[in-house]
Protein backbone atom coordinates (compact mmCIF):
# COMPACT_ATOMS: atom_id res chain seq x y z
CA UNK A 1 0.00 0.00 0.00
CA UNK A 2 1.19 3.22 -0.74
CA UNK A 3 1.79 5.30 1.94
CA UNK A 4 -0.53 8.53 1.32
CA UNK A 5 -3.36 5.66 1.56
CA UNK A 6 -1.45 4.40 4.69
CA UNK A 7 -2.49 8.01 5.74
CA UNK A 8 -6.09 8.35 4.33
CA UNK A 9 -4.34 10.98 1.89
CA UNK A 10 -4.99 11.01 -1.79
CA UNK A 11 -2.59 10.78 -4.06
CA UNK A 12 -2.31 14.13 -5.40
CA UNK A 13 -4.35 16.19 -3.33
CA UNK A 14 -2.07 19.63 -4.53
CA UNK A 15 -3.41 18.77 -8.35
CA UNK A 16 -6.72 18.08 -7.11
CA UNK A 17 -7.38 21.29 -5.70
CA UNK A 18 -5.57 23.76 -8.07
CA UNK A 19 -8.37 25.64 -8.27
CA UNK A 20 -9.08 28.58 -11.13
CA UNK A 21 -7.24 31.75 -9.72
CA UNK A 22 -9.20 35.36 -10.13
CA UNK A 23 -7.58 38.25 -10.24
CA UNK A 24 -7.47 40.28 -7.03
CA UNK A 25 -10.55 43.33 -8.00
CA UNK A 26 -9.30 47.17 -8.76
CA UNK A 27 -12.10 48.28 -6.47
CA UNK A 28 -12.27 51.41 -6.07
CA UNK A 29 -14.64 51.72 -3.04
CA UNK A 30 -13.58 52.91 0.27
CA UNK A 31 -14.12 50.06 2.05
CA UNK A 32 -12.88 50.54 5.39
CA UNK A 33 -11.78 46.40 5.90
CA UNK A 34 -8.15 45.38 4.27
CA UNK A 35 -8.75 43.34 1.00
CA UNK A 36 -7.81 39.76 1.54
CA UNK A 37 -7.89 37.02 -0.91
CA UNK A 38 -9.82 33.76 -0.40
CA UNK A 39 -8.34 32.00 -3.37
CA UNK A 40 -7.12 28.82 -2.10
CA UNK A 41 -5.71 26.86 -5.20
CA UNK A 42 -3.07 24.88 -3.54
CA UNK A 43 -4.00 22.78 -0.28
CA UNK A 44 -1.20 21.11 0.40
CA UNK A 45 -1.08 21.10 4.29
CA UNK A 46 -3.24 17.39 3.82
CA UNK A 47 -0.22 16.16 6.41
CA UNK A 48 -1.99 17.60 9.40
CA UNK A 49 -5.11 19.25 8.31
CA UNK A 50 -7.51 17.50 6.38
CA UNK A 51 -6.80 13.69 7.47
CA UNK A 52 -9.58 12.62 9.97
CA UNK A 53 -7.20 12.71 13.20
CA UNK A 54 -4.39 14.89 12.65
CA UNK A 55 -2.81 16.41 15.61
CA UNK A 56 0.59 17.02 16.25
CA UNK A 57 -0.13 15.96 19.69
CA UNK A 58 -0.97 12.72 18.26
CA UNK A 59 1.49 12.07 15.97
CA UNK A 60 4.24 13.22 18.28
CA UNK A 61 2.44 10.32 20.85
CA UNK A 62 2.90 8.05 18.15
CA UNK A 63 -0.82 7.39 18.01
CA UNK A 64 -3.06 7.90 14.54
CA UNK A 65 -1.44 10.77 12.69
CA UNK A 66 1.58 10.63 10.35
CA UNK A 67 4.50 9.47 10.90
CA UNK A 68 7.50 11.18 9.04
CA UNK A 69 8.47 8.54 6.97
CA UNK A 70 4.99 7.65 6.21
CA UNK A 71 4.38 10.92 4.80
CA UNK A 72 7.93 11.12 3.25
CA UNK A 73 6.36 11.21 -0.46
CA UNK A 74 4.13 13.77 0.27
CA UNK A 75 6.59 15.61 2.08
CA UNK A 76 8.82 15.96 -1.38
CA UNK A 77 6.14 16.83 -3.85
CA UNK A 78 5.96 19.62 -1.25
CA UNK A 79 9.28 20.74 -1.20
CA UNK A 80 9.63 20.21 -5.12
CA UNK A 81 6.82 22.56 -5.53
CA UNK A 82 8.11 25.21 -3.49
CA UNK A 83 11.19 24.52 -5.06
CA UNK A 84 9.83 25.14 -8.51
CA UNK A 85 7.93 28.35 -7.29
CA UNK A 86 10.77 29.63 -5.51
CA UNK A 87 12.61 29.41 -9.02
CA UNK A 88 9.85 30.73 -11.10
CA UNK A 89 9.44 33.96 -8.75
CA UNK A 90 13.37 34.70 -9.18
CA UNK A 91 12.74 34.23 -12.72
CA UNK A 92 9.86 36.92 -12.70
CA UNK A 93 12.10 39.62 -10.46
CA UNK A 94 14.95 38.81 -13.03
CA UNK A 95 11.92 40.44 -15.75
CA UNK A 96 10.58 43.01 -14.12
CA UNK A 97 7.17 41.35 -13.06
CA UNK A 98 8.44 41.16 -9.30
CA UNK A 99 10.77 44.38 -7.67
CA UNK A 100 12.53 41.75 -5.34
CA UNK A 101 12.33 38.65 -3.86
CA UNK A 102 14.34 37.11 -1.34
CA UNK A 103 15.02 33.36 -2.18
CA UNK A 104 14.35 30.32 -0.22
CA UNK A 105 16.16 27.46 -2.11
CA UNK A 106 18.45 25.24 0.10
CA UNK A 107 15.57 25.82 2.86
CA UNK A 108 12.82 23.48 1.29
CA UNK A 109 13.15 21.06 4.08
CA UNK A 110 13.20 23.33 7.19
CA UNK A 111 10.26 24.74 5.72
CA UNK A 112 8.02 22.65 4.44
CA UNK A 113 9.03 19.90 7.42
CA UNK A 114 7.51 22.38 10.27
CA UNK A 115 4.86 23.32 7.92
CA UNK A 116 3.74 19.98 7.83
CA UNK A 117 3.34 19.67 11.42
CA UNK A 118 1.36 22.54 12.08
CA UNK A 119 -2.28 21.99 13.18
CA UNK A 120 -4.27 24.45 11.59
CA UNK A 121 -6.57 24.14 13.89
CA UNK A 122 -4.61 25.08 16.84
CA UNK A 123 -1.79 26.24 15.54
CA UNK A 124 -0.73 29.97 13.95
CA UNK A 125 2.72 30.49 12.38
CA UNK A 126 4.69 33.65 12.21
CA UNK A 127 6.67 34.14 9.06
CA UNK A 128 9.64 36.22 8.46
CA UNK A 129 9.79 36.97 4.39
CA UNK A 130 11.19 34.06 3.06
CA UNK A 131 8.96 30.96 4.42
CA UNK A 132 7.49 30.15 0.75
CA UNK A 133 7.60 26.64 1.53
CA UNK A 134 6.15 27.05 5.03
CA UNK A 135 3.11 28.82 3.21
CA UNK A 136 3.22 26.02 0.78
CA UNK A 137 3.07 23.37 3.51
CA UNK A 138 0.31 25.15 4.85
CA UNK A 139 -1.86 25.65 2.01
CA UNK A 140 -2.00 29.71 1.85
CA UNK A 141 -3.25 31.52 -1.47
CA UNK A 142 0.34 31.85 -3.07
CA UNK A 143 -0.66 34.69 -5.43
CA UNK A 144 -1.76 36.28 -1.97
CA UNK A 145 1.49 35.72 -0.74
CA UNK A 146 3.11 37.09 -2.95
CA UNK A 147 1.47 40.59 -3.28
CA UNK A 148 4.27 41.27 -0.56
CA UNK A 149 7.09 40.70 -3.19
CA UNK A 150 4.91 42.20 -6.29
CA UNK A 151 4.65 45.04 -3.89
CA UNK A 152 1.24 45.32 -4.11
CA UNK A 153 0.34 45.42 -0.78
CA UNK A 154 2.56 44.92 2.30
CA UNK A 155 2.18 41.77 4.37
CA UNK A 156 0.47 39.46 1.68
CA UNK A 157 -3.24 39.76 0.49
CA UNK A 158 -3.89 36.32 1.73
CA UNK A 159 -6.42 35.59 4.72
CA UNK A 160 -4.03 35.47 7.67
CA UNK A 161 -6.54 34.13 9.72
CA UNK A 162 -7.87 31.26 7.74
CA UNK A 163 -4.61 30.41 6.52
CA UNK A 164 -3.24 30.39 10.15
CA UNK A 165 0.11 32.02 8.67
CA UNK A 166 0.77 35.67 9.73
CA UNK A 167 1.39 38.26 7.21
CA UNK A 168 4.82 38.37 5.96
CA UNK A 169 7.15 40.50 8.23
CA UNK A 170 10.27 41.91 7.04
CA UNK A 171 11.03 43.14 10.34
CA UNK A 172 13.91 41.25 11.66
CA UNK A 173 12.71 39.31 15.27
CA UNK A 174 9.42 41.00 14.71
CA UNK A 175 7.82 37.50 14.33
CA UNK A 176 8.73 36.38 17.09
CA UNK A 177 7.48 38.73 19.55
CA UNK A 178 4.13 38.61 17.50
CA UNK A 179 4.00 34.52 18.32
CA UNK A 180 4.86 35.05 21.98
CA UNK A 181 1.98 37.62 22.35
CA UNK A 182 -0.28 35.48 20.31
CA UNK A 183 0.72 32.26 22.24
CA UNK A 184 -0.37 34.41 26.03
CA UNK A 185 -3.36 35.12 24.47
CA UNK A 186 -4.11 31.28 23.78
CA UNK A 187 -2.91 30.61 27.27
CA UNK A 188 -5.57 32.91 28.87
CA UNK A 189 -8.18 31.50 26.34
CA UNK A 190 -7.62 28.16 27.58
CA UNK A 191 -8.55 29.62 30.89
CA UNK A 192 -4.89 29.01 32.36
CA UNK A 193 -3.28 31.84 34.89
CA UNK A 194 -0.44 33.21 32.95
CA UNK A 195 2.02 31.84 35.92
CA UNK A 196 5.23 30.96 35.45
CA UNK A 197 7.19 27.18 35.75
CA UNK A 198 6.27 26.13 39.95
CA UNK A 199 9.67 27.33 41.81
CA UNK A 200 10.49 23.63 42.46
CA UNK A 201 9.98 22.06 39.08
CA UNK A 202 13.11 21.34 37.42
CA UNK A 203 14.50 23.20 34.75
CA UNK A 204 15.20 21.96 31.39
CA UNK A 205 18.76 22.59 30.75
CA UNK A 206 21.18 21.84 33.58
CA UNK A 207 23.44 19.36 32.04
CA UNK A 208 26.65 20.35 29.85
CA UNK A 209 25.66 19.68 26.55
CA UNK A 210 22.49 22.83 26.03
CA UNK A 211 22.29 20.86 22.14
CA UNK A 212 20.72 17.85 23.49
CA UNK A 213 18.89 18.87 26.03
CA UNK A 214 15.95 17.00 27.28
CA UNK A 215 12.27 17.77 27.59
CA UNK A 216 11.34 20.40 29.70
CA UNK A 217 9.05 19.33 33.04
CA UNK A 218 5.15 20.43 32.05
CA UNK A 219 2.26 22.11 33.67
CA UNK A 220 -0.30 19.74 34.18
CA UNK A 221 -2.96 19.49 31.28
CA UNK A 222 -5.92 21.09 32.92
CA UNK A 223 -8.01 21.01 29.34
CA UNK A 224 -8.81 18.10 27.12
CA UNK A 225 -8.31 20.38 24.34
CA UNK A 226 -4.62 21.38 23.15
CA UNK A 227 -3.52 24.37 23.69
CA UNK A 228 -2.87 26.54 20.34
CA UNK A 229 0.42 26.94 19.51
CA UNK A 230 2.66 29.42 17.47
CA UNK A 231 5.47 28.63 15.49
CA UNK A 232 7.61 32.08 15.32
CA UNK A 233 10.49 31.32 12.47
CA UNK A 234 13.36 33.75 12.75
CA UNK A 235 16.80 33.36 11.40
CA UNK A 236 20.59 33.27 12.72
CA UNK A 237 21.05 36.78 12.41
CA UNK A 238 17.53 37.75 13.57
CA UNK A 239 18.69 35.53 16.90
CA UNK A 240 21.14 38.38 17.75
CA UNK A 241 18.28 40.29 18.46
CA UNK A 242 17.23 42.04 21.67
CA UNK A 243 13.61 41.12 20.67
CA UNK A 244 14.18 37.34 20.45
CA UNK A 245 16.07 37.30 24.20
CA UNK A 246 12.70 39.14 25.30
CA UNK A 247 10.40 36.71 23.88
CA UNK A 248 12.27 33.73 24.93
CA UNK A 249 12.89 34.86 28.10
CA UNK A 250 8.62 36.03 28.87
CA UNK A 251 7.94 32.41 26.88
CA UNK A 252 10.10 30.76 29.69
CA UNK A 253 8.96 32.88 32.86
CA UNK A 254 4.87 32.51 31.71
CA UNK A 255 5.24 28.54 30.31
CA UNK A 256 3.95 29.98 26.36
CA UNK A 257 3.20 28.00 24.02
CA UNK A 258 5.64 28.83 21.12
CA UNK A 259 7.86 27.20 18.96
CA UNK A 260 11.03 29.06 18.38
CA UNK A 261 12.07 28.03 14.81
CA UNK A 262 15.13 28.80 13.62
CA UNK A 263 16.55 28.36 10.09
CA UNK A 264 20.41 28.83 10.51
CA UNK A 265 21.07 28.92 6.87
CA UNK A 266 24.81 30.29 8.00
CA UNK A 267 24.20 33.79 6.59
CA UNK A 268 22.65 37.36 8.08
CA UNK A 269 23.23 38.58 4.33
CA UNK A 270 27.13 39.11 4.22
CA UNK A 271 27.50 38.34 7.90
CA UNK A 272 28.50 34.94 8.89
CA UNK A 273 26.88 32.85 11.65
CA UNK A 274 30.50 32.92 13.52
CA UNK A 275 30.31 36.57 13.16
CA UNK A 276 26.83 37.00 14.49
CA UNK A 277 25.58 34.22 17.06
CA UNK A 278 28.37 34.08 20.28
CA UNK A 279 29.01 30.71 21.43
CA UNK A 280 28.20 29.53 18.04
CA UNK A 281 24.62 27.63 18.71
CA UNK A 282 21.25 29.51 19.12
CA UNK A 283 19.69 26.39 20.61
CA UNK A 284 22.15 26.30 23.47
CA UNK A 285 21.02 29.84 24.40
CA UNK A 286 17.76 28.14 25.48
CA UNK A 287 19.12 26.83 28.48
CA UNK A 288 19.38 30.20 29.80
CA UNK A 289 15.73 30.70 29.47
CA UNK A 290 14.71 27.24 31.26
CA UNK A 291 14.32 25.92 27.61
CA UNK A 292 14.21 22.87 26.03
CA UNK A 293 16.27 22.87 22.79
CA UNK A 294 16.65 20.57 19.55
CA UNK A 295 19.35 21.37 17.40
CA UNK A 296 18.53 19.33 14.26
CA UNK A 297 19.68 18.79 10.75
CA UNK A 298 17.94 21.25 9.05
CA UNK A 299 17.94 19.62 5.38
CA UNK A 300 16.23 16.14 6.75
CA UNK A 301 12.64 17.10 6.30
CA UNK A 302 11.58 14.06 8.27
CA UNK A 303 13.81 14.92 11.18
CA UNK A 304 12.51 18.68 10.59
CA UNK A 305 8.68 17.47 10.49
CA UNK A 306 9.07 14.96 13.76
CA UNK A 307 11.10 17.84 15.79
CA UNK A 308 8.65 20.14 14.95
CA UNK A 309 5.74 17.87 15.87
CA UNK A 310 7.48 16.90 19.44
CA UNK A 311 7.63 20.65 19.96
CA UNK A 312 4.16 21.29 19.36
CA UNK A 313 3.32 18.54 21.45
CA UNK A 314 4.93 20.29 24.28
CA UNK A 315 3.49 23.58 23.49
CA UNK A 316 -0.73 22.09 23.24
CA UNK A 317 0.18 19.99 26.16
CA UNK A 318 1.07 22.78 28.37
CA UNK A 319 4.92 22.02 28.40
CA UNK A 320 5.71 25.49 27.56
CA UNK A 321 7.98 26.56 24.18
CA UNK A 322 10.89 24.82 22.75
CA UNK A 323 13.68 26.10 20.90
CA UNK A 324 14.63 24.65 17.44
CA UNK A 325 17.74 25.71 15.57
CA UNK A 326 17.41 24.35 11.95
CA UNK A 327 20.99 23.57 10.35
CA UNK A 328 20.57 24.45 6.97
CA UNK A 329 21.97 26.73 4.29
CA UNK A 330 20.78 29.70 2.36
CA UNK A 331 22.14 28.36 -1.28
CA UNK A 332 20.88 31.55 -3.25
CA UNK A 333 21.76 35.01 -2.55
CA UNK A 334 20.03 37.40 0.23
CA UNK A 335 17.57 38.68 -1.53
CA UNK A 336 17.83 39.15 -5.81
CA UNK A 337 19.65 42.63 -5.04
CA UNK A 338 22.30 40.77 -3.51
CA UNK A 339 25.70 38.67 -5.06
CA UNK A 340 26.51 36.32 -1.99
CA UNK A 341 29.99 35.80 -4.83
CA UNK A 342 31.42 39.19 -2.97
CA UNK A 343 31.72 37.68 0.74
CA UNK A 344 31.59 33.94 0.32
CA UNK A 345 33.24 31.31 -1.85
CA UNK A 346 32.29 28.54 -4.28
CA UNK A 347 33.48 25.69 -2.25
CA UNK A 348 31.06 26.59 0.47
CA UNK A 349 28.09 26.90 -1.75
CA UNK A 350 28.93 23.69 -3.21
CA UNK A 351 29.12 22.04 -0.17
CA UNK A 352 26.00 22.65 0.69
CA UNK A 353 24.31 21.58 -3.04
CA UNK A 354 25.97 17.90 -2.50
CA UNK A 355 23.57 18.35 0.72
CA UNK A 356 20.57 19.56 -0.75
CA UNK A 357 16.93 18.25 1.01
CA UNK A 358 15.56 17.64 -2.40
CA UNK A 359 18.64 15.17 -3.06
CA UNK A 360 18.76 13.63 0.55
CA UNK A 361 14.76 12.92 0.79
CA UNK A 362 14.99 11.58 -3.33
CA UNK A 363 17.71 8.85 -1.53
CA UNK A 364 16.10 8.31 1.18
CA UNK A 365 12.77 7.42 -0.25
CA UNK A 366 14.38 4.95 -3.05
CA UNK A 367 16.60 3.11 -0.41
CA UNK A 368 13.26 2.21 1.79
CA UNK A 369 11.86 1.36 -1.90
CA UNK A 370 9.20 4.30 -1.25
CA UNK A 371 8.79 5.48 -4.49
CA UNK A 372 10.61 5.21 -8.25
CA UNK A 373 11.36 6.83 -11.05
CA UNK A 374 7.46 7.30 -12.05
CA UNK A 375 6.98 8.81 -8.59
CA UNK A 376 9.72 11.76 -9.48
CA UNK A 377 8.67 12.06 -12.69
CA UNK A 378 5.00 13.34 -11.78
CA UNK A 379 6.13 15.13 -8.53
CA UNK A 380 8.12 17.17 -10.83
CA UNK A 381 5.47 17.77 -13.63
CA UNK A 382 2.97 18.57 -10.40
CA UNK A 383 5.54 20.98 -9.44
CA UNK A 384 6.39 22.52 -12.66
CA UNK A 385 2.17 22.92 -13.34
CA UNK A 386 1.81 24.65 -10.20
CA UNK A 387 4.35 26.96 -10.01
CA UNK A 388 2.77 27.87 -13.66
CA UNK A 389 -0.10 28.63 -11.72
CA UNK A 390 1.28 30.63 -9.57
CA UNK A 391 3.15 32.52 -12.12
CA UNK A 392 0.07 33.30 -14.25
CA UNK A 393 -1.75 34.37 -10.42
CA UNK A 394 1.05 36.42 -10.32
CA UNK A 395 0.82 38.14 -13.65
CA UNK A 396 -2.73 38.95 -13.62
CA UNK A 397 -2.64 41.03 -10.52
CA UNK A 398 -3.56 44.55 -11.11
CA UNK A 399 -2.39 47.38 -9.01
CA UNK A 400 -4.47 48.21 -5.72
CA UNK A 401 -5.93 51.20 -5.68
CA UNK A 402 -4.50 54.50 -4.55
CA UNK A 403 -7.08 54.71 -2.02
CA UNK A 404 -5.83 51.81 0.03
CA UNK A 405 -2.82 53.39 0.84
CA UNK A 406 -4.40 55.93 3.14
CA UNK A 407 -7.19 53.95 4.40
CA UNK A 408 -5.36 52.05 6.93
CA UNK A 409 -3.02 54.01 8.17
CA UNK A 410 -5.36 55.20 10.83
CA UNK A 411 -8.97 54.24 12.85
CA UNK A 412 -9.93 58.12 12.46
CA UNK A 413 -7.41 59.50 9.26
CA UNK A 414 -6.21 63.30 10.54
CA UNK A 415 -7.45 65.78 8.43
CA UNK A 416 -4.22 66.39 6.52
CA UNK A 417 -4.30 62.76 5.77
CA UNK A 418 -7.39 63.23 4.27
CA UNK A 419 -6.62 65.83 2.33
CA UNK A 420 -3.47 64.40 0.82
CA UNK A 421 -5.72 61.58 -0.05
CA UNK A 422 -7.99 63.67 -1.92
CA UNK A 423 -5.33 65.27 -3.48
CA UNK A 424 -3.74 61.90 -4.83
CA UNK A 425 -7.25 60.30 -5.97
CA UNK A 426 -7.74 63.82 -7.78
CA UNK A 427 -4.15 63.60 -9.73
CA UNK A 428 -4.78 59.80 -10.92
CA UNK A 429 -8.64 60.69 -11.82
C1 LIG B 1 15.00 45.23 12.56
C2 LIG B 1 15.70 45.05 11.26
N1 LIG B 1 17.03 45.27 11.17
C3 LIG B 1 17.69 45.11 10.01
C4 LIG B 1 16.99 44.71 8.89
C5 LIG B 1 17.76 44.50 7.57
N2 LIG B 1 17.86 43.05 7.30
C6 LIG B 1 17.01 42.44 6.49
S1 LIG B 1 17.29 40.79 6.40
C7 LIG B 1 18.60 40.90 7.45
C8 LIG B 1 19.39 39.68 7.82
C9 LIG B 1 18.57 38.65 8.56
O1 LIG B 1 19.31 37.46 8.67
P1 LIG B 1 18.67 36.17 9.29
O2 LIG B 1 17.89 36.52 10.49
O3 LIG B 1 19.76 35.18 9.45
O4 LIG B 1 17.61 35.67 8.20
P2 LIG B 1 17.88 35.20 6.68
O5 LIG B 1 17.79 36.41 5.82
O6 LIG B 1 19.21 34.55 6.64
O7 LIG B 1 16.77 34.27 6.37
C10 LIG B 1 18.79 42.21 7.86
C11 LIG B 1 19.85 42.65 8.79
C12 LIG B 1 15.60 44.51 9.00
N3 LIG B 1 14.86 44.10 7.97
N4 LIG B 1 14.98 44.65 10.19
MG1 LIG C 1 20.35 33.62 8.20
Amino acid sequence: MAPWQVVGLSRWPARRALRTMKSTENSTSRDSNPPVAHRSFIETNVTRNTAADTSAASAAAGTSAPSAAEILPELYRQMSIARAIDREAVNLQRTGALPAYAPLIGQEAAQVGSGAAIDKRYDFAFPTYRELGVAVAMGVDLTGYMATHLASWHGGLYDPVASRFAPIQAVVAGSVLHAMGWALGQKLDAGLAPVGRAPNEASAHDSSNPDANEPAATEPDTSSAPIGAAIAYFGDGASSQGDVHEAMNFAGVYTLPVVFFCQNNGWAISVPTENQVAGGSVSARAAGYGLPSEKIDGNDVAAVYEATARALNRAHSGGGATVIEAMTYRVGPHSTSDDPGRYRSLDEEQSWRARDPLKLCEKRLRDEGLAGDEFFTEAAAHALEVSEQVRAGILSQVDRPMHELFDFVYAEPPAALLAQRDRALEEIS
